[in-house]
């Protein structure tokens, strides 16, 4: 690709430092720790959208992905108490819930033929019994069996193989026989042992949600990969996160997306504060350009607000999730954002940024482009 490079902005980018990296992205080399701590500390935000921008031209073109989907958070009854958390209660709590799969099938019938994916994802909820997730695959596939199901996250996937007295290999190939297809990213909040003594002791750590990761990708599951920021974690524990995850991906090449989650500070113990808007923009470019071997890289606009995913498409970002439906993870955590947005409402968003909306299936194959 021709990268054309205009002298003010090449100026630009010696200003400020970066150079060295800039070369290294042209050249299509792979950015260090170092490079990694730097970018993130740069106050030059449009060197540094104009550097992932090239990464993500590379890839994807001019194209923004969205599929039609919808969330379903089947229980927030849960065992830990991670402090970041706004979504899990304990059994009998005020707001505490648990779906039966009747209730989980009601949701999606009504919009059997409109919904490429269901995004599954709930708590470690004690009452729930291994047949409860099986027949929760098997009854959506008998809604339409083209529904790709992308569910539980690893931490749920580590509580089964505990729960169940079975292998992660096991849970993974008893749920993929069921219908599982893909799964998604969370859970991995941040690869940080600091961290998580600190903010989610109980929760599994970098190794096991890795480990699960790996096997999923071993029996031929594509996943996904996140990072919640904005908490307590170092710029470098960030960086070191991203080189693990690429790491993995170097070794198995599962993985299909990166988001970067930035973390919501109401009703939880840690109480934070929000991350602010250039914060989110950084965090997407970064990861665009450490990233190097992901295809893709998500904003999930309900995280950031739909102002900030529009205009991260100029910040390395490719893909900016669904029509979603019935989120509950964030609007707890205090988003302010709508619970739907339209096909065509996505549509506009990627067509005033310049870029090409293409509505995706789960593997990003192309269903139709606008
Ligand atoms: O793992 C929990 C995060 C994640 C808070 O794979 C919080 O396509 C902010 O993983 N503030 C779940 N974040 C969401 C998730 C996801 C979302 C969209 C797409 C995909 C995908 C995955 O939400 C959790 C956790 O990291 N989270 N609490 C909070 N207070």
């Amino acid at each position: 690709m021709e990268i054309e490079i205009l002298p003010i902005q090449e100026k630009q980018i010696q200003k400020s430092g970066l150079m060295d990296i800039f070369e290294k992205v042209l050249n299509g080399e792979r950015l260090s720790f170092d490079d990694g701590v730097k970018l993130y500390k740069t106050n030059d935000v449009l060197s540094l959208g104009f550097l992932a921008n090239i990464v993500r031209e590379r890839l994807n073109g001019n194209r923004t992905y969205f599929v039609k989907n919808h969330i379903i958070n089947y229980s927030n009854i849960c065992e830990l108490d991670c402090k970041f958390c706004s979504f899990y209660r304990k059994e009998g709590q005020d707001g505490a819930y648990r779906f039966t799969l009747e209730q989980i099938f009601e949701k999606i019938r009504p919009l059997k033929d409109e919904i490429v994916e269901v995004h599954i994802v709930g708590s470690l909820d004690p009452k729930l019994p291994w047949d409860y997730y099986l027949d929760m695959m098997r009854g959506i596939k008998e809604i339409n069996p083209k529904i790709n199901i992308k569910a539980f996250t690893a931490v749920e996937i580590d509580y089964f193989a505990k729960m169940f007295g079975k292998s992660y290999e096991e849970v993974l190939s008893e749920l993929k026989e069921a219908g599982l297809d893909t799964m998604p990213g969370g859970g991995a909040e941040v690869f940080s042992e600091r961290v998580r003594q600190k903010l989610f002791p109980d929760k599994i750590g970098a190794k096991e949600w890795l480990e699960v990761h790996k096997t999923a990708h071993k029996l031929g599951i594509k996943t996904n990969a996140t990072m919640l920021y904005g908490h307590m974690e170092t710029i470098e524990e960030r960086v070191q996160h991203l080189i693990m995850l690429r790491e993995l991906q170097d070794e198995t090449g599962g993985f299909l997306t990166f988001i970067p989650l930035p973390y919501h500070p109401k009703n939880n113990k840690f109480a934070g504060d929000w991350t602010t808007g250039l914060q989110n923009l950084k965090s997407f470019a970064v990861a665009r350009l450490m990233l190097d071997n992901f295809p893709h890289i998500k904003c999930f606009w309900v995280s950031t607000g739909v102002k900030v995913a529009q205009v991260s498409q100029s910040f390395g970002v490719d893909d900016l999730d669904g029509t979603v439906r019935e989120e509950r993870i964030y609007h707890m955590a205090g988003a302010d954002t709508a619970q739907y947005l339209s096909k065509n409402q996505l549509i506009k968003l990627i067509k005033d940024a310049g870029r090409t909306p293409v509505e995706r299936d789960a593997y990003y194959n192309v269903i139709a482009e606008y």
